[in-house]
């Protein structure tokens, strides 16, 4: 059966859990030969071995995305084993705590290298050859949190806002070379980087931080790493050809109240 990324080369960073080990594992699966990127070697060889059981093409890189270099030589070897990346899921990312009163400025540091700087040093390494090749697709993964306010959250906040102005920008100045740029904001998916701020958020309890978290929410359920990943999918293949300088909220509803 005709996958909707058969023949496309994408890179998914962060893919050694959560959101970005679906999204590999669904990429392989729509015909993509896919590099996982993680800064845990380990989370990523697991992620690839799971692919590779699924008959995908895979290859599993190790990289922080906030380091110039390592992000240089992941793409050096992705580029090497692969020829070109068509698409990449700019997907990493990290928490952060503390309001504006309270947050420190190592957890500023962080949330901004890895959210917003590593989108844009990944995008930077990863462009020239969707240029090349005359197009592809990049995807951003925003979050609610960049388009509403989140108590305790300001760093992560602010991280985010940047990614999706990234987006934006992006998307203009690549649109011409044809690479479309887009960014998913996604209302909060149970994976292992939530479980520290649903607990705070409960009061150390995670059970009350997921229901209280839950409340928030129209459609009465946190979201699934396979929702979000359906859309990144979308937004790889064609099927999204008109689509460039998007910030698609993944939330159910919970921007829209
Ligand atoms: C971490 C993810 O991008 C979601 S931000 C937290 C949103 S909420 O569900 O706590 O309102």
């Amino acid at each position: 059966m005709a996958g909707k990324l058969d023949g496309k080369v994408a890179v998914v960073t962060g893919a050694g859990s959560g959101i970005g080990r679906a999204a590999a594992a669904l990429f392989a699966r729509e015909g993509a030969a896919v590099a996982v990127l993680d800064v845990s070697a380990d989370a990523a060889k697991q992620t690839a071995e799971q692919i590779a059981v699924a008959d995908g093409t895979v290859l599993a890189v190790t990289a922080n995305v906030a380091d110039r270099a390592g992000v240089g030589s992941a793409f050096d070897q992705i580029l090497n084993e692969y020829g070109r990346v068509d698409v990449l899921y700019n997907n990493a990312g990290v928490n952060s705590s503390g309001s504006v009163l309270d947050a420190t400025e190592d957890d500023w540091d962080r949330s901004l290298a890895v959210n917003a700087k590593g989108t844009f040093l990944c995008s930077q390494a990863a462009a020239p050859s969707m240029v090349a090749s005359g197009g592809g697709s990049i995807i951003n993964q925003g979050s609610v949190a960049a388009l509403v306010g989140i108590a305790n959250f300001a760093s992560y906040c602010a991280a985010k806002g940047a990614v999706v102005a990234l987006t934006r920008s992006m998307s203009v100045d690549l649109a011409p070379r044809g690479v479309r740029v887009n960014a998913i904001c996604p209302g909060t998916v149970y994976t292992p980087l939530m479980e520290p701020m649903l607990t705070a958020r409960g009061g150390g309890d995670l059970a009350a931080g997921l229901a209280l978290t839950v409340a928030k929410y129209p459609i009465g359920r946190l979201g699934t790493p396979e929702e979000i990943a359906a859309v990144a999918v979308f937004l790889a293949s064609d099927d999204s050809s008109f689509l460039t300088g998007s910030v698609i909220p993944a939330a159910g509803g919970m921007t829209s109240q």
